[in-house]
């Protein structure tokens, strides 16, 4: 029998000074504690040791020259987690804030988000503290090459696929993907998240902002509600946030804020218009991370140093980086009548703030379900790129409306507590560990 705490504070010895990676551990083992403990096949196979020690952990050292002609030095990784289900598959990304246990954490969360999109993928992630802020498009593409001469090494379409994530665009997976063919020759598509020229698939920017819409679109629906004229506070601006607005929009309800490190834009009128979706792309181009030339351009008001959670809302969708909704903004939340969380960052909101949802009883969906529409389609590229073919953009996004529902089924028929209220995280953490759990238990140690 296993002991949620006594099996933290073992792993937390083992890794130290590991926050992320150990709270998201926690998350998904305090949902899943009893069914392990249940399952004398995953006490006999030490499914939860061997669940939580990576395969590998890929370091190394990207030397890249800036504009100046300086030489500067960046740390790489790449986090193999687990591929009892399929290939290592997740992104990677730059950020100032990367070390090895943020993309532990994002490579631990990965196992079961691809898990749940039913597809066969297993879980990694990689990245490099490199931020692309202030950089210049040449210092990025000599990073990029410098980061992929390295990583080539450990990568193949069988193996190991990354993608995108914070930092890490369209632009980026080129200039990556550039590399990887001038030394290995292959147009395998060892990436994913490439331009339509070289082996993209239609939808996959979109994929997921798109898929947190359907996904919420089915949360609603459980509850006999509909998408139709919800107010929605959502943080970011980048490319998930660019998707789930554009979705949003088409379904009739209205984004009223987006955020960056500076603050965050009120825009009453909602962000609706392809005028100010294609600004939002442009503004992730310019490599400033600033939101406030939306409010000046847009006519909407900015908020600075604050988070939009203060803002009067039906649903609430934090879509830039983990932990970006405390305890306290779940509260305030609340007191202003929010009746749906869509949790579309990887770990958006801190523990708190999830007990504070779950408690209140508001319907709140874990990002490892309402963020997979990102890596679906990333499966769906796989696929085409392994039959050497495209499929058409209605093809691609209704596998993806498909998948989304599939994942919210599964978090209905593992979710629903005793007083009919769905817990979505116990849902999501549940379906998505038993595939990983029963495989693992069937290929032996
Ligand atoms: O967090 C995520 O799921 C992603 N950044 C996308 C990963 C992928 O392989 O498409």
């Amino acid at each position: 029998m296993y002991d949620l705490n006594s099996f933290i504070d073992e792993l937390e010895r083992k890794n130290p000074a590991q926050p992320e990676f150990i709270e998201s551990v926690r998350e998904v083992l305090q949902s899943v504690i009893d069914t392990v403990n249940d399952n004398p096949l995953y006490i006999r196979n030490r499914i939860l040791e061997r669940i939580t020690e990576p395969d590998r952990v890929i370091s190394f050292k990207v030397e890249w020259e800036n504009d100046d002609h300086e030489i500067c030095v960046n740390k790489g990784y790449r986090v193999q987690f687990n591929n009892a289900i399929g290939p290592y598959k997740g992104g990677l990304r730059f950020h100032s804030s990367v070390t090895l246990g943020t993309l532990k954490f994002l490579a631990f969360e990965q196992i079961f988000k691809n898990s749940l999109t039913g597809l066969p993928m297993g879980g990694g992630k990689g990245g490099s503290d490199f931020s692309p802020k202030g950089k210049s498009d040449d210092e990025i593409l000599r990073f990029c090459r410098s980061f992929m001469t390295e990583l080539q090494k450990y990568l193949g379409p069988d193996t190991d696929v990354p993608a995108g994530d914070i930092g890490v665009g369209g632009r980026e997976i080129g200039y990556l993907y550039g590399q990887y063919k001038k030394i290995r020759g292959e147009n395998t598509g060892v990436l994913t998240g490439k331009a339509l020229e070289f082996g993209g698939s239609l939808i996959r920017p979109e994929a997921t902002g798109f898929g947190t819409m359907y996904f919420a679109n089915e949360m609603l629906k459980a509850h006999g509600d509909s998408m139709e004229g919800k107010k929605i506070a959502l943080s970011g601006f980048g490319n998930v946030a660019w998707g789930a607005a554009m979705k949003a929009a088409e379904m009739g309800a209205k984004v009223i804020t987006l955020s960056g490190p500076d603050g965050y834009i009120i825009d009453e009128k909602g962000v609706n218009t392809p005028e100010k979706l294609n600004y939002m792309l442009y503004l992730r181009n310019t490599n400033n991370d600033v939101i406030e030339p939306y409010a000046r351009k847009f006519g909407a008001t900015f908020v600075k140093g604050r988070k939009p959670w203060e803002v009067p809302v039906d649903m609430a969708f934090p879509c830039a980086i983990q932990n970006e909704l405390s305890g306290e903004d779940a509260r305030a939340l609340i007191s202003n009548g929010v009746k749906y969380v869509v949790e579309t960052s990887n770990m958006g909101l801190t523990r708190d703030a999830f007990e504070e949802f779950i408690n209140a009883r508001i319907p709140t969906a874990p990002g490892k379900a309402a963020n997979a529409g990102g890596v679906a389609v990333s499966g769906l590229e796989m696929s085409q790129n392994a039959m050497h073919i495209r499929w058409s953009e209605k093809e691609v996004d209704d596998r993806l409306k498909g998948i989304m529902e599939g994942i919210h089924h599964s978090c209905i028929s593992e979710g629903r507590e005793e007083d009919g209220y769905i817990n979505y995280q116990k849902g999501a953490n549940i379906s998505g560990f038993k595939k990983v759990a029963d495989a693992m238990c069937q290929l032996g140690y």
